[in-house]
């Protein structure tokens, strides 16, 4: 993707990294001070960079130095950076009207992205879809409708999972510190299943999902379950890619057994892996699909879209939210879908991959350390280790982070054990910024 049109407002940001202070700068160093004051030492920050501008995959910071953007806000800004197509929509919608609540007076903006949903999510059953405000709204809702239809209310979910920060996620979510810790009491009816690690469990897929089938039949029992929540790569947990043949035989047992098979594709989701949700990579036709982060090119906007009579079990006012597809957020929506198509963005995440996958995996040789290479597309990551084992190496990610950061590349880490380097940069990156970027993390390991 070459053309980077400005709207007249748009700062023009060349293409490229560049450090002019030390990192943190002065004046990211003085917004921080500020910070300490008055935000909650609860709400952290992995580089306390204060962010002026931003352009497809460069980001300044006040201080005027420039970072190649390989997180895009945790996948996020999945088609750039002030992608122009939605600076335009949703400038234009600011302007039209900001808020109606679409369960008062409904708009039309909120009715396009739930076509876009029902056409673009895997299946060409009949579906239908609710807008929320976040992933964790999503997941929420997803468990929600999943219960009202079965009329059950146990909700598996696998180790290494994450969903989020509200009462209901944390109790899904497989790591306790620091998303849950201290902060309970949690929600009941929660059962977590070994998942599928080949990295770490060598096993095939159908004997890891004869695992995890078994797992839940012993502990919870088929019939008590509502719904099975998955991300088809984890997210946080490391983007771990399952076996081949997992995830379509554990949707086979949800069916066989009338349980919802949710996939929580709020990371893998909207074209990061090349497709516009990951489970058509598995072949899955999940009953429920979340969406969230990329899907409104930075605004907060997320949904569940599933089988028309799934989503239809609720009661007319049973779902909604005051800013529940928000109509600036729907507006940057339809524009992302529309960008999407007409950019080819999908092909964008297999030529990231193409370089990024050979990249690494030439680290790989010279580094014993990077244990695994994996990913799908636009959703890559290395898991280090200790050498020779397979034992975390979190002082590794740590130190491989900080270098990038202080030489101009956003690195993000994941990992239950903190262990895992993720990179999810946005399509709009070019390949040179890749190879850049991955000159900058060669630079890093040689100094470990
Ligand atoms: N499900 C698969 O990745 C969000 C968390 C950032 P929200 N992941 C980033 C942080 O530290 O809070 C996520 C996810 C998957 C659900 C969520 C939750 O999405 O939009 O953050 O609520």
């Amino acid at each position: 993707m070459t053309d980077t049109l400005e709207t007249p407002s748009a700062p023009v940001i060349v293409q490229e990294r560049r450090i002019v202070t030390a990192i943190p700068g002065p004046k990211s160093q003085q917004l921080h001070e500020r910070r300490r004051a008055v935000v909650s030492d609860g709400v952290s920050s992995t580089l306390p960079v204060y962010i002026d501008h931003a352009h497809g995959a460069i980001v300044v910071d006040v201080d005027g130095n420039q970072f190649i953007d390989l997180g895009a806000g945790i996948g996020v800004t999945t088609i750039g950076h002030t992608n122009d197509a939605v600076v335009a929509a949703a400038t234009a919608q600011l302007a039209d009207f900001t808020h109606t609540l679409f369960t008062i007076t409904p708009y039309e903006s909120y009715v396009r992205v739930a076509e876009l949903l029902a056409e673009h999510t895997p299946g060409d059953h009949a579906k239908k879809s609710v807008l929320v405000n976040s992933g964790a709204e999503a997941v929420e809702n997803g468990v929600k409708i999943a219960r009202k239809y079965t009329g059950r209310g146990g909700i598996a979910v696998l180790e290494h999972a994450y969903h989020g920060r509200t009462n209901l996620t944390m109790a899904m979510n497989f790591k306790a510190a620091p998303y849950s810790t201290g902060y309970g009491p949690f929600a009941g009816d929660v059962y977590r299943a070994p998942n599928s690690y080949p990295f770490h469990d060598g096993l095939t897929g159908p004997q890891a999902a004869a695992r995890t089938i078994g797992y839940l039949e012993k502990t919870v029992g088929a019939s008590e379950l509502a719904c099975l929540v998955v991300e088809p790569i984890q997210g946080e947990g490391g983007f771990q890619v399952p076996a081949d043949g997992y995830l379509p035989a554990l949707q086979q047992w949800c069916t066989d057994n009338g349980i919802v098979f949710i996939a929580d594709e709020i990371q893998s989701g909207m074209a990061r892996t090349g497709k516009y949700f990951a489970s058509e990579h598995f072949g899955l036709v999940p009953d429920l699909v979340l969406s969230a982060k990329g899907i409104a090119g930075g605004l907060p906007l997320a949904g569940v879209t599933g089988r028309a009579e799934i989503m239809d079990a609720s009661q007319p006012g049973g779902l909604g939210g005051t800013f529940g597809g928000n109509p600036v957020a729907a507006a940057a929506a339809v524009a992302v879908f529309e960008q999407i198509e007409s950019h080819n963005l999908l092909a964008e995440a297999g030529r990231i991959e193409g370089v990024l996958k050979p990249g690494l995996l030439a680290l790989q040789e010279k580094h014993p350390v990077i244990g695994d290479v994996r990913g799908i597309g636009a959703m890559i990551a290395i898991e280090l280790v200790q050498e020779g084992t397979h034992e975390p190496n979190s002082a590794a990610v740590t130190s491989i982070a900080a270098y990038a950061a202080q030489n101009g590349v956003i690195l993000l880490t994941a990992g239950t054990y903190g262990n895992v380097l993720r990179f999810l940069p946005s399509l709009a990156i070019s390949d040179e910024l890749l190879v850049d970027a991955l000159g900058v993390i060669a630079d890093g390991f040689a100094a470990l």
